[in-house]
């Protein structure tokens, strides 16, 4: 399959797709493989992903030049992504021990039972990963996968192959058996393909459509489920809120990555006595944005990755504009090489557009204007999305009353856009099943095993 520069339609590199006896070799060496690294003990495991964490910190520079040039994240953000990497990784190191060990649940002596529970890797899993933050929504997965004792199917999103297997070169060179952390490359069919095999878990990142189907296949194999879908995330500006703040925080958290993520803005709501004032500094906030060259240190929007999502765009752009919208920034495709979309910033916008229920997944957000707190948050809650929502206010105790009736995993006061590996990652919803990140991040890997022991003297 041809990978190609989405700054430049240019293509970048050819990567031979994995065929259908590939990927059953490659499920057939995990499958016996996975029991031997189950066995390496755990200080061990943690020293060989620990070297993986130095190899990132080391190969910093190559590796966001070629995330940059493969899904047109612009340099900045993509150094950004790779610097957050330790953090992350550091997090599950730090916290697995506690989360495999067993313990004695019961012990009577006088009747020589002692009950324990141990906690075993689930043993062959498969990764299916998108392309908006490899290293994330990848490193989610398969690090406390493998750290807890699972063998690992990656299959990096086609938009990625390049970072993917730039990924699975360096667990290699960190010591993780190449049976044990395997890529899968090649398209959706692929990824189909890998799912026909008995597989113990499946841990999908990507859009609702596919995750639909992911869990099709999962059920027929009766396998453990994860799905990080997508999001129609919210924000409330209150007109108490300080608008020097909000009107920037809720702009990057909007257009960052170019509107690329799952938990980026994608509605805000802005009370009626601020609205103007607000729409104003945000229009200011957008147009400050250098949209260019992904390359280019000073770039902060880039090109939209997907050719394909530029027609949703400017499909949910007419749709608004049609029922009633004002375009007050962009709204258009631009020109030229690559597939950019101009930030694009609507208002007068209503739950009638599809850009208000649909995921745009690009540089176009819609602001509405709502009488009070009621009625945002009945707009909020209206979608059958549930990943994140924010709450722009003075006041503590207003924001979280709103934020304790909002349907989503994560919810932000006075923030947006924000992800912490000490918090779990869910959704709601279309927006997922299960949870990643935090100490049920690394559960979701193991399963208990019940142990009833009585001595024979007994
Ligand atoms: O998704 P796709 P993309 C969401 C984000 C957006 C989407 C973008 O909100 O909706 O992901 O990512 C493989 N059977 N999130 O475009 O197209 C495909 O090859 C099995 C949410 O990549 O769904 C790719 O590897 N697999 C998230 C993967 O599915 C199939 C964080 C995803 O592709 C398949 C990031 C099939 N039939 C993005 N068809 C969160 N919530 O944390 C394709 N694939």
């Amino acid at each position: 399959m041809n990978v190609t520069n989405p700054a430049t339609g240019m293509v970048l590199a050819e990567v031979p797709e994995d065929t259908p006896a590939a990927i059953a070799a490659k499920v057939e060496a995990a499958r016996a493989a996975q029991p031997g690294w189950a066995q390496v003990p755990l200080e061990e495991r943690i020293a060989r992903l620990r070297r993986f964490r130095d190899g990132l910190v080391r190969r910093k520079e190559e590796l966001a030049r070629r995330l940059t040039s493969e899904v047109g994240k612009p340099i900045r953000q993509s150094w950004a992504e790779l610097d957050a990497m330790p953090a992350r990784i550091d997090f599950f190191l730090d916290n697995v021990g506690p989360v495999v060990e067993g313990e004695t649940v019961h012990a009577d002596r006088t009747k020589g039972l002692e009950e324990r529970v141990a906690y075993e890797p689930l043993g062959v899993v498969a990764n299916i990963s998108a392309w908006n933050y490899p290293y994330f929504v990848g490193s989610n997965v398969f690090v406390p996968a493998l750290l807890t004792g699972n063998a690992v199917l990656y299959k990096p999103s086609e938009f990625a192959s390049l970072t993917g297997q730039a990924i699975a070169d360096l667990m290699q060179e960190s010591g993780i058996p190449p049976d044990v952390f395997a890529p899968v490359l090649g398209p959706g069919a692929v990824a189909a393909q890998l799912l026909t095999h008995p597989l113990d878990g499946v841990f999908f990142t990507g859009s609702h459509a596919t995750g639909r189907k992911v869990a099709e296949a999962a059920g027929r194999g009766l396998m453990r489920m994860q799905l990080e879908l997508g999001g129609k995330d919210p924000v409330y500006v209150c007109d108490d809120a300080n608008l020097d703040h909000a009107a920037p925080s809720v702009a990057v958290g909007a257009f960052y990555n170019t509107g690329q993520s799952c938990c980026a803005v994608e509605r805000v709501y802005v009370h009626e006595r601020i609205h103007d004032a607000f729409v104003n500094a945000f229009l200011e906030d957008v147009r400050a944005f250098v949209v260019g060259d992904p390359m280019d240190e000073a770039t902060f929007i880039g090109p939209v990755t997907r050719p394909a999502q530029v027609d949703v765009l400017e499909a949910q752009v007419e749709d608004a504009r049609g029922k009633g919208a004002r375009v007050r920034l962009g709204g258009r495709r631009r020109g030229g090489p690559g597939s950019y979309f101009e930030p694009t910033v609507l208002t007068d916008v209503d739950h009638r557009m599809e850009l208000m229920r649909e995921e745009s997944f690009g540089p176009v957000i819609g602001i509405q204007k709502v009488k009070g707190d009621d009625e945002a948050l009945a707009l909020m809650n209206d979608t059958r999305y549930g990943l994140t929502a924010g709450v722009y206010s003075r006041d503590r105790d207003r924001a979280m009353r709103i934020l304790s009736a909002v349907r989503s995993g994560s919810v932000y006061w006075n923030c947006c856009d924000r992800v912490s590996p000490r918090l779990p990652w869910s959704g709601r919803g279309h927006s997922g099943i299960g949870a990643t990140l935090g100490l049920d991040g690394i559960r979701a890997f193991v399963q208990p095993k019940a142990w009833h022991l009585r001595s024979a003297r007994a």
